[in-house]
């Protein structure tokens, strides 16, 4: 595909086209290196999605809650795109094919758009893959972007970085309560939610998560004081600063619509309103997009310095390296620093910023 054949894939997107929009996100996703001509042309019109991160431990209802969230966005007439990351599974794998038959009913409706990726051995790295995939749907004009990840390791929490609202999904029944989420996870929520609700079990893991989330969050009000050697909980006083805070919502919901029908979607809506609303309050908003840029920023330079470095190095000089790393000649560092100051790299760092990003 030449230059000019991407440029008109891409101003098909703008326009609306379904077709364009699943041709380029098929390039994006191949890390073909004429994409990144589409996405430096799609730039300017992205910014105005609400990029919203599901995530949560496997079998937690993460489908079946972007299914009920994307149904609700419909009725208030918001166009919805929804990507499915999967890290592991290659691409007939069946937790894609279970969430294509969970999210059946939204098919047929022109104002949603459904893409699974499932990214194993994908060349441009996970993490970038999907914020470019996101841009080109925010410049296809969607209102929302439902963004639903496992939330198991490091790069889906990169991952959901991406995300203006973080919703991070829990249900009873998946061992010792909150064991199942870790630490780092409930870190990045902006909304906890637990799932199942109609499910024994719900109240307690509901507990557990408010317990751990007056201990560790910065604005929590409730703080634990020893008092006559016993241990008291008191509320803080609030502060302006704490203000500038966002406390996470935990929002109950039932995300099946099987028997009893769902429950607190609405909620989990109004949560999500709440969140955006705060966001776009000043400060929180530039420094939130401030951060996830400098996020991707350094991302991206990182990538393209090592891409660069390799085709420079030859393989018998990296050998050589670690040979005398081994021998006990050269410490680690010193080699990084004779490696980056070998003639064959001078160009490198004077050049990367006029690099293409595509990596390739
Ligand atoms: N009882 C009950 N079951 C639910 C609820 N939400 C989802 N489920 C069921 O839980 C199972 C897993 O739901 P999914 O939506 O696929 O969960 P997921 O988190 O997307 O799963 P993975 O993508 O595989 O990690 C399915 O059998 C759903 O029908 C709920 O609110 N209540
Ligand atoms: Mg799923």
């Amino acid at each position: 595909m030449s230059a000019g054949d991407t440029h008109t894939l891409a101003e098909a997107v703008l326009s609306g086209s379904r077709r364009a929009l699943a041709r380029l996100l098929t390039r994006v996703e191949q890390a073909q290196p004429d994409a990144q001509d589409a996405l430096s042309f799609l730039f300017p019109h992205t910014g105005h999605a609400h990029v919203i991160g599901i995530t949560g431990a496997p079998g937690t209802g993460k489908s079946s809650l972007v299914n009920a969230l994307a149904k609700a966005y419909r009725q208030q007439d918001k166009t919805v795109a929804i990507i499915a990351v999967d890290p592991t599974s290659p691409f007939t794998g069946g937790a894609i094919l279970g969430d294509r038959i969970r999210m059946q009913d939204l098919s047929g409706d022109s104002g949603v758009f459904i893409r699974s990726m499932a990214t194993r051995g994908n060349l441009g790295g996970l993490s970038r893959t999907t914020r470019d995939a996101i841009r080109v749907m925010d410049a296809a004009g969607f209102d929302i972007i439902l963004v639903e990840t496992v939330g198991a390791g490091q790069s889906e929490v990169d991952i959901v970085r991406t995300a203006q609202t973080t919703i991070v999904v829990e249900a009873p029944g998946l061992g010792d309560d909150v064991q199942a989420i870790k630490a780092g996870i409930l870190e990045i929520a902006d909304i906890l939610v637990v799932n199942k609700a109609d499910r024994p079990g719900a109240t307690n893991t509901l507990r557990a998560l408010k317990t751990m989330l007056e201990l560790g969050h910065p604005t929590s009000r409730t703080q634990t004081t020893h008092h006559h050697g016993q241990l008291m909980a008191v509320e803080k006083p609030v502060t302006d600063t704490e203000a500038a805070f966002w406390l996470p919502p935990i929002v109950e919901t039932v995300a099946v619509t099987d028997t009893s029908g769902t429950r607190g979607i609405d909620n989990l809506q109004q949560a999500i309103a709440s969140h955006q609303a705060y966001l776009s309050d000043g400060p929180a908003r530039a420094q939130h997009e401030y951060q996830r840029i400098e996020i991707e920023l350094y991302e991206r330079l990182q990538q393209t310095l090592i891409h660069r470095l390799r085709q420079q190095l030859s393989p018998d000089q990296l050998r050589q390296v670690i040979d005398r790393i081994t021998a006990r000649e050269l410490d680690p560092q010193a080699a990084v620093d004779l490696l980056l100051e070998s003639p064959s790299l001078e160009k490198t760092s004077s050049d990367v910023l006029q690099l293409p990003l595509s990596g390739s």
